[in-house]
């Protein structure tokens, strides 16, 4: 594990301001020994104490690790800001710490379209966890999550059931948690009553009013904070009808990390409040990492396939698309009333969802992207695979590439 950049804010942002105050009194008091009388001299320094009580009484004494330590914010709950306490207690347990090898959900791990028809009440038990991995190739990150992993679990039922959600809140945790259901009619979502500490858990009883995709997430402020370490989900709201069905259905959801060193620095990242408040993300990525959607999802020529995609945010819009595809219909915003047909890219917003499906004509590797396109390079795209026959049809060419290219 590495700990400069703990030690760096620290040292840096912390401690630095009270050893260079301290130093610049011992200065003074050295220099005005030799120039000034004894009742001077302790004018000067009167004023120098006073002066430096003033500038702590108006930046504080910091109650809470934050990066930077000094962020000011004005939401309705806390900053992105951990009590200090919470902080020293998970570097001293550090290796107790839940260490997970695979923090992405696989995007084939969702359940099968439902089959019952009468309306019932679904039971669900979600368990918040706090865990270490790797967001890209030796770089680890603290996630928050639910589950274990990122997304949380595809949850599904159907219009009209009763859902009893139980969110537990495992003594290994640190922090409290909650959850907010966009599927859910009341106050906070489920927020409300589901605020558990470690140790707890709680049940939220609701009705599933609305068919439709929606995100649920961790609600417990700083609520961005604790969505950029990784707490959302998706849960689809079936119509009485059901979905129509296709042979391949896949769940993926893009979401933000923030740390404190740059693009690739290696070893444990702290989350840096500074940049989320900013809008400025060090990895945009797909399922909770980079490189996440390698070869999960195949599928082969003539197969109908659903994309279930989802925007945990915290502050980007994802230009959703499909190199080399067309979708053959996207539910906007994944309300299920309407469908867009021979759509290119679609808008997935923060805290949204949306529904794409088309029929596998040629085959190849097609790749997934925000066509922001530049988020790419901090890990926004993943991979579908279609197999089968060639299809010429529709498309062919020579794919060789001539070796007397310039370099580009
Ligand atoms: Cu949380």
């Amino acid at each position: 594990m590495e700990v400069i950049p703990l030690i760096q804010y620290f040292f840096f942002d912390w401690i630095a301001w009270f050893l260079a105050i301290l130093a610049l009194g011992i200065i003074l008091f050295i220099s005005a020994r030799r120039v000034c009388s004894t009742r001077m001299e302790l004018f000067l320094l009167g004023l120098f104490a006073a002066s430096a009580i003033f500038w702590l009484v108006s930046v504080g004494v910091p109650s809470t690790l934050a990066y930077p330590w000094n962020l000011k914010t004005y939401g309705p709950g806390s900053g992105p800001e951990l009590p200090i306490k919470n902080a020293l207690y998970f570097f001293k347990n550090f290796e107790k710490t839940i260490q997970k090898d695979e923090i992405s959900r696989d995007p084939r791990d969702l359940p099968k379209p439902i089959e019952r028809d009468e309306a019932s009440v679904v039971k669900i038990e979600m368990e918040a966890l706090e865990v270490i991995s790797n967001i890209a190739p030796d770089v680890t990150f603290n996630y928050w999550t639910f589950g274990g992993q990122v997304p949380g679990p595809f949850l599904r039922v159907r219009e009209g059931n009763t859902v009893e959600l139980t969110l537990k809140n495992p003594e290994t945790n640190i922090h409290q948690h909650s959850i907010d259901l966009h599927a859910v009619t009341g106050p906070g979502g489920g927020h409300a009553v589901t605020r558990v500490n470690p140790g707890e858990s709680k049940t939220l009883n609701f009705k599933a009013l609305k068919p439709g995709l929606f995100v649920y997430h961790c609600a417990t402020p700083n609520v961005a904070n604790h969505m950029a370490h990784g707490m959302y989900g998706l849960i689809l709201v079936e119509p009485e009808e059901g979905l129509a069905p296709v042979d391949h259905e896949f769940y993926v959801m893009q979401g933000e990390f923030y740390t404190v060193g740059k693009l690739g620095r290696k070893g444990l990242q702290l989350s840096d409040g500074q940049a989320m408040l900013d809008g400025n993300p060090t990895y945009v990525v797909f399922n909770g990492k980079t490189g996440s959607l390698t070869d999960q999802m195949q599928v082969n020529v003539g197969e109908s396939v659903r994309l279930f995609v989802g925007n945990g945010g915290i502050n980007l819009v994802s230009s959703f698309h499909l190199i080399g595809e067309i979708f053959d219909r996207v539910y906007p915003e994944a309300a299920l009333n309407v469908a867009h047909e021979g759509v290119q890219t679609t808008l997935v917003p923060a805290g949204g969802a949306t529904i794409a499906e088309f029929t596998a004509e040629v085959p190849g590797t097609y790749i997934l992207v925000d066509h922001a396109l530049a988020r790419l390079d901090r890990g926004a795209w993943g991979t579908l695979i279609v197999n089968g026959e060639e299809n010429p049809e529709i498309f062919h060419g020579d794919s060789s590439v001539s070796e007397h290219t310039h370099d580009l």
